[in-house]
């Protein structure tokens, strides 16, 4: 059996720099913390996540035969502290900055998870990235690769928190390698920081280690296509995908790292930020799809980003996008748009935007009518 510097050296040979194993037994006290996640309703709607919590913290659920976890970590790079929004752009999150991390890690894994069960002798081998239903971070923590944050964020001490894991799960036994350093526990990490919990936005953070997926931009932006609490929209600022103000203010992520691959760099994808007018004057699915390709940005669809990018044109004060917006509000078949549009327009200028709020107190849908009279 090969030893764990030739499983390094395959994984580095696929691109992977950072990895670490764990025997595959389940997970308890990750189970009983996402089962009191799941019972306060912290979840929301992410069912995949809270329907069977004990699935989600026993890796035999994506591999019967599962031995071992292989856990890696790819850094996609630092995001800036500040943003320049210039009154006209909304600010993507910076893990989507470059072309869609699923597309690009998961045939990497899958090749990786053949080798590593060609070497190992394994039959089989399952490779996981964000959408299975593992506890991605529980493992990787048990794996070595680092600690679980505050901010509910993996961080690995001289690498910050800006990367993405991934699993391979394989069905042999591999024997655990000795810790190169003494794992640093949870409260040992963050000792008394606080400061993610103070930086978030939306006060999405309930106690150290507890995030409320209701309150956070990063949910609402990416998992639902429902319209945002009026009580929230102003704490988005200019955010349209995703949100990474609990990272940047954290003291781990003080130093600048960079991209492992080329495919997570700003250039191949869309990088910080969009032109607000110009994407709310996309008005089909087709010409959204030909804008986003490829990019994480596409799977929210047209209505899920036009959404928040007509909450951002309110926020950062996009006058550039008035007629888009007055587009939207008066023609869009999305309720949850014209609906949004009108609350930007009120915003922006209430007395401009009267005679359309005027009009959609007749709108079919009562949503729209309810932000009208709202306004
Ligand atoms: C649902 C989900 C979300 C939800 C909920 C996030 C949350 N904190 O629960 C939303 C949409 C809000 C979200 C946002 C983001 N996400 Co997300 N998300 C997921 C997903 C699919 C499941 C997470 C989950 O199960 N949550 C339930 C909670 C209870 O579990 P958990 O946070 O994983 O915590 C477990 C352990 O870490 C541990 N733990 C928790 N607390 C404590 C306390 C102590 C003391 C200890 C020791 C351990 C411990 O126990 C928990 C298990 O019960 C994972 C992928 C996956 N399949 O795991 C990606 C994942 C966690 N997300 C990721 C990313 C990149 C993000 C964003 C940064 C994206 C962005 N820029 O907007 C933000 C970060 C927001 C934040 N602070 O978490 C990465 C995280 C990488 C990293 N370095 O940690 C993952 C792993 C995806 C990936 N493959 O790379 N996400
Ligand atoms: S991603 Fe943003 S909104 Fe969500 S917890 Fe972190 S700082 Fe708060
Ligand atoms: S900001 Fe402080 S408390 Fe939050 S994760 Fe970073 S070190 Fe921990």
């Amino acid at each position: 059996m090969p030893g764990h510097e030739e499983l390094r050296g395959l994984a580095r040979a696929h691109g992977f720099e950072l990895v670490g194993l764990t025997p595959a037994a389940p997970l308890r006290d990750d189970l009983e913390r996402l089962e009191a996640w799941r019972d306060a309703g912290h979840g929301a709607d992410l069912g995949y996540m809270t329907r069977n919590p004990p699935q989600r913290a026993d890796a035999r659920t994506l591999l019967p035969d599962v031995r071992t976890v292989v856990s890696v970590a790819v850094p996609y790079g630092a995001a800036p502290t500040g943003f320049a929004h210039e009154r006209r752009y909304g600010r993507v999150a910076r893990y989507a900055w470059g072309r869609d991390y699923h597309d690009v890690v998961l045939p990497r894994l899958r090749s990786l998870g053949a080798a590593l069960a060609r070497h190992l002798g394994g039959r089989a081998s399952k490779a996981a990235c964000d959408h299975s239903p593992i506890l991605e971070r529980a493992f990787a923590a048990r794996a070595g690769l680092g600690f679980v944050g505050k901010n509910t964020c993996l961080i690995r001490p001289g690498h910050g928190s800006w990367f993405l894991l991934g699993e391979i799960l394989l069905d042999v036994e591999v024997a655990p390698e000795p810790p190169a350093a003494p794992a640093m526990s949870a409260a040992e990490g963050c000792g008394t920081c606080q400061r993610c919990i103070a930086a978030c936005p939306t006060q999405a953070f309930v106690g150290p280690f507890v995030l409320d997926a209701r309150r956070c931009i990063s949910y609402w932006t990416l998992e639902t296509l429902a319209p945002f609490p009026r009580e929230l929209r102003e704490r988005f600022g200019a955010w349209v995908f995703g949100c990474d103000d609990c990272q940047t203010i954290c003291p781990f992520n003080a130093f600048d790292v960079d991209a492992a691959w080329p495919e997570l760099q700003a250039e191949a994808g869309v990088g910080p930020r969009i032109d607000l007018a110009a994407t709310l004057a996309i008005t089909t699915d087709a010409a959204y799809v030909q804008r986003f390709a490829g990019t994480a940005l596409r799977r929210s669809g047209r209505v899920g980003l036009l959404r928040g990018a007509a909450v951002a044109a309110r926020n950062v004060g996009a006058t550039t996008a008035w007629r888009a917006l007055e587009d939207l509000a008066r023609h869009d078949p999305a309720a949850v748009l014209r609906a949004h549009a009108l609350w930007a327009l009120a915003g922006l200028d209430a007395a401009k935007a009267r005679p359309l709020l005027e009009r959609a107190r007749t709108d079919p849908d009562p949503m729209v009518r309810a932000e009208a009279s709202a306004a």
